[in-house]
């Protein structure tokens, strides 16, 4: 099978265009016309579709890169039935050139309609972020800039394009089906009447600079806010002593080293939290869209919030349950490396079943972090100080780490939530209670 270069087609009158969402992985099986890169400069949004059809063998391109036209993108190996396909290279050279008209970043999404809580989860849909959004369904670039203009993502379209391509049509199909069902469940929709906060011309008390917050910023403060304002938060605090894991820690820090892997206490409270999932079943779960059941999943994925250059991501370790601190380790490191150079696919990003928010590593007390709808509960970690202990006849020294649950009031009751907290704490100031 022959390998072709791909390289960014005529973008019109643009020098230069960011690349804002790398819609592949390697090894990706892509059709004709999928698309493989969005781009975006200050006045519009394009994206840029296979020519041919196989596997993609290497990119060579990330999120934030600047490209120009003929800059090499990708390797594809080529499917044998596609390889010569010169039409399809040229419905792609047209395809590229359809661009928007104005720059539409990623807003909210629009579920499926449901007389519920505008964020609350379609039980068989894929957890939504950023980097999911639309990526798998085939939509012309001008239907997936409308679909992003009014928040809706493509796969939760049905499309009744030729191959199930989604149509302008379908995505207004939605909008409408989801604006009739909001309008008729009272009180239902988030945001209503909520009272504004009073705009201020700062620069009448001294001097000011705006600037434009980054694109990740904008997407994950939509999903916060729409979290603040559909779940009923409620934040347990706690603390547990963790000396002897890290002594434990430490002592196997030489061998991981050895490994090249780097360990720190998070692998070991992500061991810790999944026990005690298996624990509280209720945890480890969503509500379904009519608010009136709950979905408990028996698999275990932990989302890891990730600080990264252009803001706040989660990518998810899968079967935390299956892993050994090795391996979750390595898996950390990894994701966390993608998430800091833009490397996130869709598939490390969706998922996940329960968060945890690590400010371990920097500093503070306790925090109250923002459930990461549709999970019900989310960790906030704090960093771990020695303190003076009472054992009944003195203080001891013991290093003693600070950790908060934020969880959805409607799927937890307070009971339950600090049995979960404290049930955490316990696995980790006795790990061997993890193997029992
Ligand atoms: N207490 C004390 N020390 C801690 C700690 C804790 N709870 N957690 C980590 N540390 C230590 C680590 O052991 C490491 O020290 P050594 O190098 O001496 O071993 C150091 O702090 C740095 O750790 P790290 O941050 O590199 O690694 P991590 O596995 O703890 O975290 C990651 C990985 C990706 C979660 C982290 O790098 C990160 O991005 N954190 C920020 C997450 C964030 O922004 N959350 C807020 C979201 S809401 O706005």
């Amino acid at each position: 099978m022959a390998t072709q270069q791909i390289n960014i087609p005529d973008i019109g009158d643009f020098d230069s265009v960011e690349v804002i969402e790398v819609l592949v992985s390697e090894g990706d099986v892509v059709a004709i016309d999928d698309s493989l890169l969005t781009l975006e400069s200050d006045k519009a949004t394009m994206e840029i579709p296979s020519p041919v059809a196989g596997k993609i063998t290497k990119i060579s391109v990330s999120v934030g890169d600047d490209v120009a036209e003929g800059d090499y993108v990708f390797d594809i190996e080529v499917s044998a039935s596609a390889s010569d396909d010169d039409s399809a290279k040229e419905a792609t050279a047209e395809a590229t050139k359809e661009i928007t008209s104005e720059v539409a970043p990623p807003a909210p999404v629009v579920e499926a309609p449901k007389a519920a809580p505008a964020q609350t989860p379609v039980s068989n849909s894929k957890p939504v972020n950023a980097q999911s959004m639309g990526a798998a369904s085939h939509a012309s670039p001008s239907v997936r800039a409308f679909a992003r203009k009014l928040g809706v993502e493509l796969t939760q379209v049905t499309g009744t394009g030729p191959k199930g391509r989604v149509q302008q049509t379908d995505v207004e199909g939605l909008i409408k089906s989801v604006m009739q069902c909001s309008g008729s469940a009272s009180g239902a929709t988030s945001g209503a009447g909520i009272p504004p906060i009073a705009t201020i011309d700062f620069s009448k008390f001294g001097e000011t600079t705006t600037e434009a917050l980054g694109r990740i910023k904008k997407i994950s403060g939509k999903f916060l806010h729409a979290s603040w304002l559909n779940v009923p938060h409620v934040t347990q605090f706690d603390e547990c002593d963790i000396t002897e894991m890290d002594q434990f820690r430490k002592d196997q820090k030489a061998t991981a080293e050895k490994m090249g892997i780097k360990l720190t206490p998070l692998v070991f409270v992500m061991k810790a939290v999944v026990k005690a999932l298996q624990d509280f079943p209720s945890v480890n779960a969503s509500l379904s869209p009519d608010g009136q059941s709950i979905i408990k999943k028996q698999y275990y994925n932990i989302g890891i919030a990730v600080d990264t250059p252009n803001g706040l991501m989660v990518p998810v370790v899968k079967d935390v349950d299956k892993k050994g601190i090795y391996e979750l380790s390595r898996d950390l490191m990894e994701i966390s490396g993608k998430a800091r150079e833009g490397k996130l696919s869709a598939a490390d990003m969706s998922g996940g079943t329960f968060t945890i928010s690590s400010l371990g590593g920097i500093g503070g007390t306790q925090f109250t972090p923002i459930v990461n709808a549709p999970e019900v509960a989310i960790m906030g970690l704090s960093k771990a100080k020695m303190q003076p202990v009472w054992n009944g006849a003195e203080f001891i020294p013991r290093l003693v780490m600070p950790f908060s649950v934020s969880y959805d009031h409607r799927a937890l009751d307070g009971a339950e939530g600090v049995r979960f907290t404290t049930t955490v704490g316990r696995y980790l100031s006795d790990l061997r209670q993890l193997i029992l």
